[in-house]
């Protein structure tokens, strides 16, 4: 008898070994074609959890299966270790975010490793560590040599709680809370850094080559919100309001509105001023101002989602002034109104009641009059009971009459473009991105104040400012290195002179806008990674999760696309293909959460059971991309399974004199199939099927076994195949076992079993068909096939059909295998 599976003295050994022998370092050169698999990196903000598990461990097993397939496969990690979560938790625990933070990578790193990864920790990145966000810096300076960066000032999201500005993105949900911790989230003016990511909306918009799900693409898409439409100009009425400060747009510049509607044009029959938008001061008349002035009060408490929630009635206060149409030269009354966003567009909107919902609830409200300017087909002349917003045709629209509204609309725009009042423009939901955070654990930004010589950029040589280890990093609301004068308190590097660093840090999506590319020199210090290890770009598979839709994964592409156009990278795409995992869920299904208390801890059950039963366990729990509940029952199959194939690599059968052609050729037809099909499930990411798979197979073999007539030359190739087949999930008892059977060192570099085609295509047999006992047809179809199946084939066949002509069918006789009598009558 072989002894017994013991994964934890299994796990030790190997994991030493494997470590010792450098087994998963990946070599810059090669022959082998270049693979590069990436898993996004976590927050060091603890234990590895099963949520980090069940990213890593399905992902391990895809990069060992294709390094098995003569692949180079450079599959690294690191930690993300700036940013809230990690601050946060350091406060809480009062000790050092640095302390802390390095702690904890400590910790997860001996997990990872205890985990059986084939990561290459030779290129580990810390991105907290000098070595590493000195180049955010540097990107920061090139960022702003291109006009990539700049300074304005903003009305910015603010979580009263973290005590910090938030980017767009990291405020969720229809109430507008903090990504992180859920407090509703404040505007606030602030000047901030910003980086000009729409200089790239359309690019971004183009997904040429990228193999990465719709989902995706879809959420980036409608993030980055692409309008095609016009800005018109209104013209102020004369006279009609006051003429303002020196510095304010003269009298006779007009409104602009943007709209995606320039067909409805003759339909105007007032204009909406978001609260905020310069004009409304001037435009105010003396009898409407403290209407005004307390609207704009109330509206800047509120925020953009509840202004434009679909619900919310849609108000406004005239202003007292008018403007005049410049297609029609009719006189428009100008509001404010709070479902305007000062930030989209132009920050004013033309009334079309007759043909937008929210104008034709507004003018009802103030008993604007509602023109109907594009007749619906077969429109009867009727008053509208409700806005009609689809295509109609063009009527009360001057010259344009009779015209199709989607012609109308290039003609509307061509006609006002000539006569200087439009313009065709297109417009992006997508906002410039927002780095300044008033947080100590960031990169510092290399920005110096000077009173001579105003904002002057850190020069590289002096780079990297070092976040300074000593001081107070408890958020205040201001930032925390404001209060550290000796951080502060600096020479201008032009004239010398005293004067401040930006207090300010970066944004921790900043590092792992480009951690990829520092995966492949970690240690370079005259640039960003190393030009020469190019050749491993652009990344061959990501992996991660979907909540980095639209953060993450846009500034991840922005970056590429900015270095690239900045000489640094020959790609435009950091990442060719991308596919996301499920969410493991607690065994209640709830998201596991501590105070749940459906946490799952993969030490206890690495402690007593192993790595590859957890990696193989969680790999079959359901597919990847779908997640779900941890069903800690299902881990007994596991258990059984990885027993058998123990016994199955070390109990050979009582191989019998004659040997059974049948049975030894069933058994390479077997091996053949397997192949076949968990080649293509782990290809697929399927890797639940593929263990399903892999567990029949063990069921069929020891089936086998125990008929013990088979040739041993073939059974010992059919379990080599199972044992390599289960390498990439189980990396520990499948190399205990090859070493065991005397196999080469290690399984990890064997090459991946290939099947012969013809191997796997099903035997054939005949089946005779009879009706009412007479010989009608023969069919061939798979020796497997059920009863029906063929009979389903059988009641098909012509020559069948023809003979029961609509008869009843009153019975059928099967004999597997060889024949089907349809009783008809
Ligand atoms: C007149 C009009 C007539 C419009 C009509 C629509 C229908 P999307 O497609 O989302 O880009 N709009 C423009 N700027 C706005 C702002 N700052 N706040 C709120 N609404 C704004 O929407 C573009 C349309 O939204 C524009 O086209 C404008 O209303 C409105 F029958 O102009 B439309």
């Amino acid at each position: 008898m072989a002894d017994r599976f013991d994964p934890p003295t299994i796990d030790a050994k190997w994991q030493a070994r494997w470590e010792a022998d450098g087994l998963y370092q990946t070599p810059d050169a090669s022959d082998a074609p270049k693979y590069y698999f990436l898993s996004m990196y976590p927050y060091p903000s603890g234990d590895l959890h099963t949520g980090h598990w069940y990213a890593e461990a399905p992902a391990d097993a895809k990069a060992r299966y294709l390094r098995m397939r003569g692949y180079n496969v450079l599959f690294p990690m690191g930690f993300d270790a700036f940013g809230l979560p990690a601050e946060n938790a350091a406060i809480k625990h009062n000790i050092h975010p640095y302390t802390w933070t390095m702690a904890n990578i400590e910790r997860m790193r001996s997990q990872f490793r205890r985990m059986g990864t084939m990561i290459d920790w030779s290129r580990e990145i810390v991105t907290c560590l000098p070595e590493y966000y000195r180049w955010n810096q540097w990107f920061f300076l090139q960022f702003l040599k291109q006009g990539l960066a700049y300074r304005a000032r903003a009305a910015v999201d603010f979580c009263p709680n973290c005590n910090t500005t938030l980017a767009r993105e990291q405020v969720w949900g229809e109430d507008r809370r903090c990504e992180r911790c859920g407090t509703p989230v404040e505007k606030r003016d602030l000047e901030q850094w910003f980086f000009r990511i729409t200089q790239y909306a359309e690019e971004l918009l183009r997904f040429d080559g990228l193999d990465w799900p719709e989902r995706v693409k879809t959420m980036q898409t409608n993030w980055i919100g692409r309008s095609e439409g016009a800005e018109i100009e209104f013209g102020l009425e004369a006279g009609g309001a006051e003429p303002g400060p020196s510095d304010a747009p003269t009298a006779n510049q007009g409104i602009k509105v943007f709209t995606t509607r320039p067909d409805t044009i003759y339909g105007v029959t007032f204009m909406v001023l978001a609260p905020e938008h310069p004009l409304v001061e001037r435009l105010t008349t003396d009898d409407q101002r403290a209407a005004v002035q307390e609207y704009v009060e109330r509206a800047r408490r509120e925020t953009e989602i509840e202004r434009t929630a679909a619900d919310k009635p849609k108000t406004g206060v005239f202003t007292g002034s008018y403007c005049v149409n410049p297609y029609s030269g009719e006189r428009v009354p100008v509001y404010i109104g709070d479902y305007v966003l000062y930030t989209y567009g132009t920050g004013a909107v033309m009334g079309v009641p007759a043909h937008d919902e929210r104008d034709f609830v507004f003018a009802q409200r103030y008993h604007l009059p509602i023109p109907v300017v594009i007749a619906p087909p077969d429109w009867d002349g009727d008053p509208l009971a409700a806005a009609y917003t689809a295509p109609g045709t063009m009527i009360h629209s001057g010259p344009f009459d009779g015209t199709p509204s989607e012609e109308g609309k290039k003609a509307v725009v061509a006609y006002g473009a000539e006569r200087g009042f439009a313009t065709a423009t297109v417009t992006y939901r997508l906002r410039d991105w927002l780095i300044s955070r008033q947080r100590y654990w960031g990169t510092p930004i290399p920005i110096v104040y000077c009173p001579t010589d105003g904002i002057v950029p850190v020069p590289e040589e002096d780079l990297p400012v070092l976040l300074p280890e000593d001081s107070q990093f408890k958020p205040t609301g201001e930032s925390p290195l404001k209060s550290d004068e000796r951080f502060r308190n600096v020479a201008c590097p032009t004239c010398g002179g005293p004067a401040e660093r930006e207090t300010d840090t970066m944004d921790t999506f900043m590092d792992s806008s480009w951690y990829q590319y520092r995966f492949l020199s970690p240690h370079f210090d005259e640039g960003p990674f190393d030009p020469a290890k190019a050749h491993w770009l652009p990344v061959d598979q990501y992996t991660g999760g979907i909540e980095h839709a639209t953060m993450h994964l846009l500034y991840f592409r922005f970056f590429t696309k900015a270095m690239r156009d900045m000489g640094l990278l020959q790609i435009d795409e950091p990442a060719t293909r991308l596919i996301n995992q499920g969410i493991i869920l607690g065994p209640d299904s709830q998201k596991m959460s501590k105070s749940r208390g459906n946490v799952v801890n993969p030490d206890d059950y690495v402690d007593k059971l192993g790595a590859d039963v957890f990696r193989c366990y969680l790999m079959f729990i359901g597919p990847w991309q779908d997640g779900g509940p941890y069903r800690p029952e299902g881990i007994d199959g596991i258990v059984r399974w990885l027993n058998r194939v123990w016994n199955l690599a070390l109990e050979e059968p009582a191989f019998a004199d004659a040997v059974d052609a049948e049975t030894t050729r069933a058994l390479q037809a077997q091996r053949h199939k397997t192949v076949k099909v968990v080649t293509e499930d782990i290809e697929a990411f399927h890797f639940n099927t593929m263990l399903a798979r892999l567990m029949e197979y063990a069921n069929y073999l020891s089936r086998v076994k125990d008929s013990g007539k088979i040739d041993p030359v073939v059974w010992r190739d059919a379990v080599n195949t199972l044992l390599l087949m289960a390498a990439p999930a189980a990396p520990h008892i499948t190399e205990e076992l090859w070493e065991r059977t005397g196999r080469p060192y290690s399984i990890h570099q064997q090459a991946w079993p290939t099947f012969e085609a013809a191997m796997t295509e099903d035997e054939q047999v005949t089946v005779v068909v009879q009706v009412n006992g007479k010989v009608r047809d023969r069919l061939m179809v798979p020796a497997d096939s059920s009863r029906e199946q063929v009979e389903a084939l059988a009641l098909a066949s012509e020559k069948v059909a023809s003979q029961v002509n609509g008869a009843t069918v009153r019975n059928v006789v099967y004999v597997p295998g060889r024949l089907v009598n349809i009783v008809i009558g």
